[in-house]
């Protein structure tokens, strides 16, 4: 039997010293037939250069292994990893897609861990820091303060089943995915995913994985407690149109 196609999708803004050493660690690490398509919206540091050399590297004309989806006069998290879904799944047939953040702090080799609990028959497998042997050693004592929180609330307020809503590392069968489309701005469309798929009985399942600090390169959402504030408005707002 012929083994399944899981696109990874990689949303950019800014990611040139990332985005070389990602592709190749998730392109080494690969235990299916694994296609990397990067979403960059025209990042003014070249990311999208990266991926073209990237591209010109690892494509055969046989195997296109590396794409590269640039996105002009369009900006944004979530609507960049739907339209890396909308392509993965109906351009490319991938029947598992992946997305990650492209910084680093979720480790390309953790990527087919989850790939195998949806190839073992779950619908949606969530890399996870708040479960026993995960943990989050990038963020300090604020940054991590506020997400425990918000993931506590989400936690008691959506379904117990969860840990990490905010987690943002993903595999997901295809058809979940054609079923429940990412909605919200930024991190607030994870929480809003994993609480629809558990509400509608997909089986979901948390896989542990260490977040790693940034590799290099600026993060884009919290640099003071004010962003954290104004992004975890969204969060709570989120949680509390899905509680039980
Ligand atoms: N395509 C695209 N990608 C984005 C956009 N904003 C952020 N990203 C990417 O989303 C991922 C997460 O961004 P980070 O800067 O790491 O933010 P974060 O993980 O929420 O914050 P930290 O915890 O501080 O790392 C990275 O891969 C970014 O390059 C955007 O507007 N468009
Ligand atoms: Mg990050």
């Amino acid at each position: 039997m012929s083994q399944p196609l899981v696109c990874t999708v990689l949303p950019t803004y800014n990611e040139r010293a990332n985005i070389g050493p990602l592709i190749e660690g998730i392109l080494a690490h690969a235990i299916t037939p694994h296609l990397v398509l990067v979403v960059d919206d025209n990042s003014p540091d070249g990311t999208g250069e990266v991926v073209e050399e990237m591209m010109a590297r690892h494509n055969t004309p046989e195997v296109t292994r590396v794409l590269l989806l640039r996105r002009v006069g369009e900006k944004g998290l979530t609507s960049a990893i739907q339209a890396g879904i909308d392509a993965a799944i109906d351009t490319h047939g991938a029947a598992i897609v992946t997305w990650m953040d492209c910084d680093l702090s979720m480790p390309p080799a953790d990527v087919p861990r989850l790939v195998q609990v949806v190839l073992e028959g779950a619908d949606m497998a969530v890399g996870s820091r708040w479960v026993p042997g995960g943990a989050d050693i990038a963020h300090g004592l604020m940054a991590r303060s506020l997400s425990w929180v918000i993931n506590a609330a989400a936690t008691l307020l959506i379904s117990r089943q969860m840990r990490d809503y905010t987690s943002g590392f993903i595999a997901a069968r295809a058809p979940l995915l054609q079923a429940l489309r990412l909605q919200g701005d930024y991190g607030e469309y994870c929480i809003d995913l994993l609480g629809r798929a558990l509400r509608a009985g997909y089986q979901v399942r948390e896989v542990p994985y260490i977040c790693v600090p940034r590799n290099a390169g600026e993060s884009k959402t919290g640099v003071n407690l004010w962003d954290y504030l104004v992004k975890g408005r969204k969060y709570v707002a989120t949680i509390w149109r899905l509680r039980r």
